[in-house]
């Protein structure tokens, strides 16, 4: 079975355009994952991050896994782990990020792993990419397109 799922990428540490690629070169080694298509890279301002952090890379990439949704965060999280992702106060800078998005059309709400991600539809650095790379895709909890919901955001969100 193979699924397609979307993520999101994000550095605000460090090399932050070296960052994003690594971390697709890692991802691209995975048995099971195949990248199928990268957003380009846009400089964003923090959003809910602490004072004084700085502006963000992001991305959004788009998949295709043989992997559960469960074993594609668990790849996520090695890859995070792999590039020394140190984890302090929420959402402290960082040189890499990686948020699962959507897993096919599924819904998951447990509390390790919510599917789609909880506050993606209000997130210009993650819609503006992931339209750009799939201008068509729909929220599977609302059957709206998220092409919607990003005409609704305030601008720069
Ligand atoms: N990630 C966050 C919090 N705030 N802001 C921007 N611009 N980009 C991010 O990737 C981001 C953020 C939590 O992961
Ligand atoms: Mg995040
Ligand atoms: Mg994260």
């Amino acid at each position: 079975m193979q699924t397609i799922a979307y993520i999101a990428l994000g550095s605000n540490l460090g090399q932050r355009e070296e960052n994003l690629e690594r971390a697709l070169g890692y991802l691209r080694l995975i048995e099971g994952i195949v990248v199928e298509r990268v957003s380009s890279f846009i400089e964003t301002a923090p959003v809910d991050a602490p004072q004084g952090s700085g502006a963000f890379l992001n991305a959004v990439a788009r998949l295709r896994t043989t992997l559960s949704a469960r074993g594609l965060l668990d790849a996520l999280m090695a890859v995070e782990q792999k590039m020394g992702r140190e984890r302090s106060v929420p959402n402290a800078p960082r040189n890499l990020d990686l948020d699962l998005l959507l897993y096919g059309s599924e819904v998951i709400n447990e509390p390790d792993l919510e599917i789609p991600h909880p506050r993606m539809h209000e997130r210009f650095f993650v819609l503006w990419p992931l339209l750009q790379i799939d201008s068509r895709v729909r929220d599977p909890r609302t059957g709206e397109p998220f092409a919607d919901a990003y005409a609704k955001l305030p601008r720069n969100r």
